[in-house]
């Protein structure tokens, strides 16, 4: 079975997507998410310009191959414009050979190791009361591990809070926080890193004041303190048994997080950015982590982000999936798939795609009872409407940029 043709079809009902559709010379298609946050063209370019070339009459079987050969072959290694290319591909050639052997792909990948995926929610406010409001509706919506981010007083805008906490599943302003912004710059906020750590452990008493010791609770620092601010946080949110503490400090120093975990029992998450398993080399082996975070869309693929996975199992590591509006409904269906499968998975990160991007996308997994389920149908379980999606041409768009109260650049 050889691949006939390979389309990049960009399209942004409501924010950007890259999208990777490879069709087989008899006429199996398989989707792939090649999405990068405010960086979407260069992926699409790269598909186009450099890749799909190179994919014309392959096998489409050949998925390990044809990983070893883009990311080899290219020589040019890693990176997250290269990695979200390749996991466009991967990801595509997978939902390719499940549809062929008529299986839903988790089957392919080991099968089953649980009923369905955990998943956490976003719930945030710009005080206390607008949180728990937001606490309160994920509850009722049926979530049960919940990332707490909220405004910190005397800062205008802070990474994480909503503008209307009131904003339900699948409406675009639920989390209108990190679209990249459709705006000709991008936004710009402010920090203040002791203003945000003074705060931060007065909020999760109150959470579990008011909704007590059951539900588990996250929180992301994105990527915005010093090794030494990380570890004083963690310390003071320890009687606040966080699920855990996501991002402390910026992700390519791992050395950092040598200085975070000595200080403190909170369990730490990173790897949003990262693209590899070589960037989890020490962090993994040396224990310094509890939960990886790359995604599927940004680190290579299905085939790639179980060899993390592998690798993470040897050292009790498990996954935690990185799952915001940005990475597709293709990127979380893949995720669901893996997630089914991998015997050390953690949680799934599950920001729910607006109704115009699933209308877009049509994916069929489920969520009940706290999780995600993939649906049975054979592949990854994607509907994705070719022609809705050309309604939605591209719009250039940015992530905010973050800045300290002297005009200096910071970690947003
Ligand atoms: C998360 C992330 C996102 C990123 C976004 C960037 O934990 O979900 O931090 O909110 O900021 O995906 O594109
Ligand atoms: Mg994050």
């Amino acid at each position: 079975m050889l691949i006939e043709r390979a389309d990049v079809i960009v399209t942004s009902p409501g924010r950007n997507f890259v999208t990777l559709k490879i069709t087989t010379d008899d006429g199996v298609v398989g989707y792939g998410d090649g999405t990068l946050n405010g960086r979407e063209l260069a992926v699409a370019s790269y598909l186009t310009d450099h890749v799909v070339p190179l994919l014309i009459g392959r096998d489409a079987h050949a998925i390990e191959d044809t990983w070893q050969y883009l990311y080899r072959g290219a020589y040019w290694r890693r990176g997250p414009v290269t990695m979200a290319a390749i996991a466009a591909v991967d990801t595509a050639l997978w939902d390719i050979k499940a549809k062929v052997a008529g299986l839903p792909l988790y089957q392919l990948l080991g099968g089953a190791s649980r009923e369905r995926c955990l998943v956490y929610g976003h719930a945030s406010g710009k005080d206390v009361p607008e949180l728990f409001d937001s606490v309160r509706a994920h509850l009722e919506e049926g979530f049960r591990a919940i990332r707490i981010q909220t405004g910190v007083p005397g800062l205008d805008s802070v990474y994480g809070v909503a503008s209307s906490a009131a904003a339900s599943i699948g409406d675009d302003t639920r989390y209108d926080y990190e679209p990249a912004r459709r705006s000709a710059l991008p936004a710009e906020e402010s920090w203040d890193t002791r203003a945000y750590l003074r705060h931060v452990p007065s909020v999760f008493e109150a959470v579990r004041g008011e909704f007590g010791e059951d539900v588990a609770l996250l929180h992301d620092a994105h990527h915005r303190l010093t090794p030494i601010q990380a570890a004083k946080l963690g310390k003071s949110l320890e009687p606040y048994d966080l699920f855990w503490l996501e991002d402390v400090t910026p992700a390519e120093n791992q050395e950092a997080l040598r200085w975070v975990r000595h200080h403190t029992t909170t369990p730490l998450a990173i790897g949003e950015v990262f693209n590899s398993v070589w960037d989890y080399q020490h962090l993994i082996r040396e224990q310094l982590i509890d939960y990886v975070r790359s995604p599927i869309t940004h680190a290579g693929g299905i085939s790639s982000v179980r060899r993390i996975m592998d690798y993470a199992a040897m050292y009790q590591v498990k996954s935690g999936m990185h799952g915001p509006t940005d990475v597709s409904p293709i990127g979380l269906a893949a995720a669901v798939h893996l997630g089914m499968a991998l015997h050390n998975f953690g949680i799934q990160e599950y920001m729910v795609h607006s109704e115009r991007t699933r209308e877009v996308f049509g994916p069929t997994h489920e969520f009940a009872g706290g999780g995600l389920r993939p649906s049975e149908e054979p592949g990854l379980g994607i509907h994705f409407d070719e022609a809705l999606a050309a309604e939605h041409p591209y719009e250039r768009a940015y992530l905010p940029v973050n800045r300290l109260p002297d005009g200096t650049v910071h970690d947003w």
